[in-house]
């Protein structure tokens, strides 16, 4: 065993005070941890719990796209939340993984990796982190699920990336820091993150999350094109309203918000 194996037991008892985290359910190796998370919610599983996996064979990203999944490389991480929260503010949870990896990775690893909306984490203007935040609610009047899955590339070298066609996109903590990062460690701050952001979001302290977002964030100020689908949008990103939403100077007195898309700073 490696110090950076997967270390379950490790990880409870870090998180022995704590709600997410309390119970981490570990996989070897399964089709995608979101799927774990969903098969549990169905069976109904606590609020908090954690699904971890060594590898994926079906890692997912937004919009049906894959997530490199190389087996004993990257944090591949679930965790279902039944949050105390009005259905419509659930869709600002979706800014707290990313915002939580940003911290977690940060202190850790003592790097200085951004934000870029709504949810990548670029380290030296690459990809080390994406996140898939799923809403279930099975019956309208029934309670309803959140699950937040978060990759994070940590001992990935270059050729992982060259092999998947992602040498221009991605990068891992080892190759950014020089260093083996332990994947155990990141976990538990993730998750410790993860669960003080969740409880600004409740105690309706959100504008604490939106100011912190903001600072670990680049593109503000600068000029980006946002797409959705084949339709694609270019001005300079002003910031983020009250809910989360990317506002966009498209022209001059025109503002638009978006809720969702892709954004891609300008060179
Ligand atoms: C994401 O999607 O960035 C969300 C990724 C979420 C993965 C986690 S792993 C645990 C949980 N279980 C799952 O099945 N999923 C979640 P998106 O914004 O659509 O970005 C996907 C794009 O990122 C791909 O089309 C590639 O271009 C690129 N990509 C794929 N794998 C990558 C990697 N390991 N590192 C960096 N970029 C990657």
């Amino acid at each position: 065993m490696t110090f950076s194996d997967i270390d379950p037991p490790f990880i409870e008892n870090m998180r022995n005070q704590a709600e997410i985290g309390r119970e981490v359910y570990f996989f070897e190796s399964t089709d995608s941890t979101n799927l774990c998370a969903e098969r549990a919610f169905v069976d109904g599983a606590k609020h908090g719990s954690v699904f971890i996996a060594n590898s994926q064979s079906l890692g997912r990203g937004r919009f049906g796209r894959s997530w490199l999944s190389t087996p004993d490389a990257g944090i591949y991480l679930s965790i279902l939340l039944r949050p105390a929260l009005a259905k419509e503010d659930c869709p600002k949870i979706s800014l707290l993984p990313g915002l939580a990896a940003v911290l977690a990775i940060n202190e850790v690893c003592g790097v200085q990796a951004k934000l870029k909306w709504p949810n990548d984490v670029l380290l030296n203007g690459k990809k080390i982190c994406g996140v898939l935040s799923e809403f279930f609610c099975p019956d309208p009047d029934d309670s309803y699920g959140i699950i937040v899955g978060i990759g994070i590339n940590v001992h990935h070298n270059q050729g992982h990336f060259d092999r998947a066609g992602l040498a221009d996109v991605a990068t891992s903590l080892d190759i950014e820091t020089g260093v083996p990062q332990n994947r155990n460690i990141l976990i538990s701050a993730f998750l410790e993150e993860m669960e003080t952001l969740l409880a600004l979001l409740v105690t309706e302290k959100f504008e604490q999350v939106l100011k912190l977002w903001k600072s670990h964030c680049e593109m503000f100020g600068k000029d980006i094109t946002l797409s959705q689908g084949t339709t694609t949008y270019k001005g300079k990103a002003l910031g983020l309203d009250n809910q989360g939403n990317l506002l966009l100077e498209t022209g001059e007195n025109k503002t638009m918000s978006f809720s969702s898309g892709e954004t891609t700073l300008k060179k």
